[in-house]
């Protein structure tokens, strides 16, 4: 069978020999043009006068747009519509839109988007978070989940520990970046080659940009170079602007943003502030816990709410939390319109909560792990204690197993004790080590973004293309999708092909985001596989008798009736007897929902579960560190695929790694993001992933009807490098033989960590 091998990315191949063909790669038609954007130099402002007769005169120049040269709405906003593609009079970040110039080479348009003259009358900037919440300055109404008393139960805990957090946000940092080819057609029609994670959106953004309807426009993405999020809206600015070009100019245009650029104008992963007081007992059992989270949103609403609510979603994590009093509010700043990112707010929900934990094992003088499986959710035997604060039942719980296999197969216990033995004997290196684990909710947290087409062609010869309606991203949906379909008509996975997602083939798809893509695309091209054997066995039947219900597709022949026919043989006959060959394929998640109002439902359709442990090494004079050792087990049920979840996992580990500790973003007082390329920007390089690195899938089964009884894997995993910064939080809390609890916001760069080693020793000095 096709599915549950781990069969190599179906581009493998092609992505080693440089012959995988990204947007930027595809072979350009003569006449093309190529625009860059000129961007506003102030936080914000308005714009008194603008002066573009020098970006016009530049060399090569052919033309110069701004917002009134939009010929529909000025509009790339998803949701909520206050994302203009071009700014008119005010401007509300560095880095914002205000013109396109198109020119005769990419280079050109890039040096005279440089010339313009702008005069700014500037207006007060709010950078920070807690800024906004100080200005009470949101981009949406604040949200809040409540269960229980909390004040009371907070009230009569007999241990309470408050405090505030901060954690940072993140650049995507996909490998290729933001690029859209726009080609008109004739009589309004318009093709957009764009790297993006949703199509569809992006149809919808350019036809109202162009003022027509959308069936004028259509988008092809073949793959792109990553996405993590940051392509799920915001891919939609750059094709809006390559759209609006070329029909001003009735010639392609290409739009592609340099890392620069991308990283100043795109948003990112949103910044928590976090406000927390919790209550709990003598053994670490939480009673009570209230956290007020203040996110970074920038400028416009983007993908905020959502973001919010998942981290509302989330903030219990693996934990039973009985009363509790979880508030969101997405903080207005004069800052790029943060977005969706790989966990989308799960990962900032659920580590305020590890957070806790962790202070709480501390004051106690226990070990976190003890605290930690004291406060799991019930087991699924009817123990209680398993309803989550927003009231969706969990019936999947496997945390308290899966915990314990890693317990045992990472050695804790016995690495702690040595561990403790080390840091007693050497004063300037420490070690730390932690163990943390995750539940994510799989599902759209929208709940009407749950569905997904497909379309699947059996051709005379008996080969097989597959269209669906999500996105290849290096995840491997494509492979995933194939061995669905490759299953269902039981052929080999060489006999089927995947092709470029495209609006003109299936309508109306969702992002492929919250890591949902197999799941929905597999199921809706397993649909329309099903349909085609149907079909087909019914046929079979015909030619050959017996029962319909006996007929078997595998190993790329028929059996039907002690007869085996090649399933292309039977195709050819079906053909010629007019057995319709192709069927699309529809999926809509049965039994979610969602009440915005009381933040209270059934989002998702199940959980996806894991842990990890990580084991550090920090030198106490220079604050810099290494991982040593991680283990990780990650339920992907009954993978799909498991080289490629494994990568994922791997993947998901070493991206959530950069996030916690080396990735900062900074802005300069006037506004700027400073840190907008790699030589200031740090993200993981292969130096920084553990030589013992030890990840495993653990065997399960998907309680839900999911796809083969798989689950997803893209996002959770990005949970799992919690424990690398709580192994960081680990050693430098040795320094003070675990006396101090050591202030550590995220991320804990070498400067934040060393920060909170002086502390802890100015902390013990005093005492
Ligand atoms: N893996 C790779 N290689 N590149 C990516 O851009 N994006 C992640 C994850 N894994 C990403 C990735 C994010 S943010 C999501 S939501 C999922 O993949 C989306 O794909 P899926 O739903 O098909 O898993
Ligand atoms: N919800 C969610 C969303 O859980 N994940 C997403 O990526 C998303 N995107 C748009 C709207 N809701
Ligand atoms: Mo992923 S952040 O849902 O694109």
């Amino acid at each position: 069978a096709a599915v549950g091998k781990p069969s190599p990315h179906e581009s493998a191949q092609l992505h080693v020999l440089g012959q995988a063909t990204y947007t930027d790669d595809i072979a350009e038609l003569q006449g093309t043009l190529h625009a860059a954007l000129g961007l506003s130099q102030k936080p914000h402002a308005r714009i008194t006068a603008m002066d573009l007769s020098a970006v016009r005169g530049a060399q090569g120049v052919v033309a110069v747009y701004t917002a009134q040269d939009i010929p529909g709405t000025n509009d790339c906003g998803p949701i909520i519509h206050d994302d203009p593609i071009l700014a008119a009079e005010l401007v509300q970040y560095v880095g914002q839109p205000i013109f396109i110039v198109v020119a005769d080479t990419h280079d050109h348009a890039r040096r005279a988007a440089r010339l313009a003259q702008v005069s700014y009358e500037e207006l007060p900037a709010i950078m920070t978070p807690q800024a906004a919440k100080a200005a009470q300055s949101y981009v949406l109404p604040p949200m809040q989940l409540t269960r229980g008393n909390y004040q009371a139960a907070f009230d009569a805990a007999p241990h309470v520990v408050k405090g505030q957090l901060y954690v940072g946000g993140q650049e995507q940092f996909y490998l290729e970046g933001q690029i859209s080819y726009a080609i008109p057609k004739e009589a309004q029609g318009m093709l957009v080659l764009c790297s993006t994670q949703h199509p569809s959106e992006m149809q919808h953004v350019v036809a109202h940009a162009l003022g027509v309807h959308s069936h004028n426009i259509t988008v092809e993405c073949r793959r792109m170079g990553g996405g993590f999020g940051g392509k799920e809206s915001q891919s939609a600015l750059w094709a809006a602007a390559a759209s609006i070009a070329a029909a001003k100019l009735k010639r392609p245009v290409k739009l592609r943003a340099d890392r620069d650029d991308d990283m100043l104008v795109t948003g990112k992963r949103h910044c928590f502030y976090y406000e927390y007081e919790v209550g709990y007992d003598d053994d670490g059992k939480i009673l009570a816990a209230k956290v007020d989270m203040t996110t970074r949103a920038g400028y416009s609403a983007d993908l905020s709410g959502p973001v919010a609510t998942r981290a509302v979603c989330h903030f219990d994590n693996t934990y039973y939390l009985s009363d509790v009093d979880i508030r969101a509010a997405c903080g207005k700043t004069n800052t790029q319109s943060n977005t969706a990112f790989r966990g989308f707010g799960g990962p900032q929900g659920a580590i305020a909560i590890e957070y806790v934990i962790d202070e709480i094992a501390r004051h106690l003088q226990r070990d976190a792990l003890d605290i930690r499986l004291l406060n799991f959710y019930g087991r699924n035997d009817g123990e209680g204690r398993n309803v989550t604060p927003y009231g969706q039942k969990i019936v999947d719980n496997v945390i308290h197993e899966l915990v314990a296999e890693l317990e045992e197969s990472s050695d804790y216990r016995a690495r702690r004790r040595a561990i403790d033995a080390y840091n007693e004997a050497s004063p300037i290196l420490k070690k730390g080590l932690a163990f943390t684990p995750l539940k994510f909710g799989i599902a759209f947290n929208v709940t009407h973004l749950n569905q997904a087409g497909a379309l699947v062609h059996v051709y005379v010869d008996g080969s097989v293309l597959v269209n669906h309606g999500g996105t290849e991203m290096g995840q491997g949906i494509n492979t995933k999708v194939m061995q669905v379909v490759a299953h269902e008509l039981g052929l080999d996975l060489e006999c089927v092909r995947a092709t470029a997602t495209d609006t003109s083939k299936v309508a109306n798809t969702s992002a492929t985001a919250a890591s949902t893509g197999a799941d929905l695309n597999g199921k809706a091209a397993q649909d329309a596989a099903r349909q085609i054997r149907e079909r087909l066995a019914d046929y079979a039947v015909k030619l050959y008798g017996g029962d319909v219900s006996a007929v078997r597709f595998f190993d790329n022949h028929v059996h039907v009736n002690g007869h085996v026919v090649a399933f292309a043989e039977l195709v050819q006959k079906a053909y010629l007897a007019r057995v319709q060959l192709w069927s699309d394929g529809f999926y809509a998640t049965p039994g979610l929902s969602w009440d915005a109002k009381t933040m209270t439902g059934h989002p998702f359709s199940y959980y996806a579960y894991g842990a990890a442990v990580a084991e550090v090494v920090v030198d106490t004079l220079t604050g810099e560190w290494k991982l040593l050792r991680a283990d990780a087990l990650y339920d992907a049920g009954q993978s799909l695929n498991p080289a490629i979840d494994l990568g994922q996992v791997e993947g998901a580990f070493i991206q959530g790694m950069g996030w916690l500790t080396t990735e900062q973003l900074w802005w300069n007082a006037a506004g700027k993001l400073m840190t907008h390329a790699p030589s200031t920007y740090k993200i993981p390089g292969i130096s920084d992933c553990p030589e013992d690195f030890r990840v495993k899938l653990f065997q399960n089964r998907n309680v839900e009807d999911s796809i083969h009884r798989s689950k997803a894997v893209g996002e959770p995993p990005l949970l799992l490098p919690f424990s690398v910064f709580f192994a960081i939080r680990d050693a430098i809390s040795s320094v003070g033989h675990h006396a101090v609890q050591p202030p550590l916001n995220a991320p804990a760069t070498s400067e934040e960590i060393l920060k909170a080693v002086m502390a802890v020793q100015a902390a013990g000095v005093a005492a």
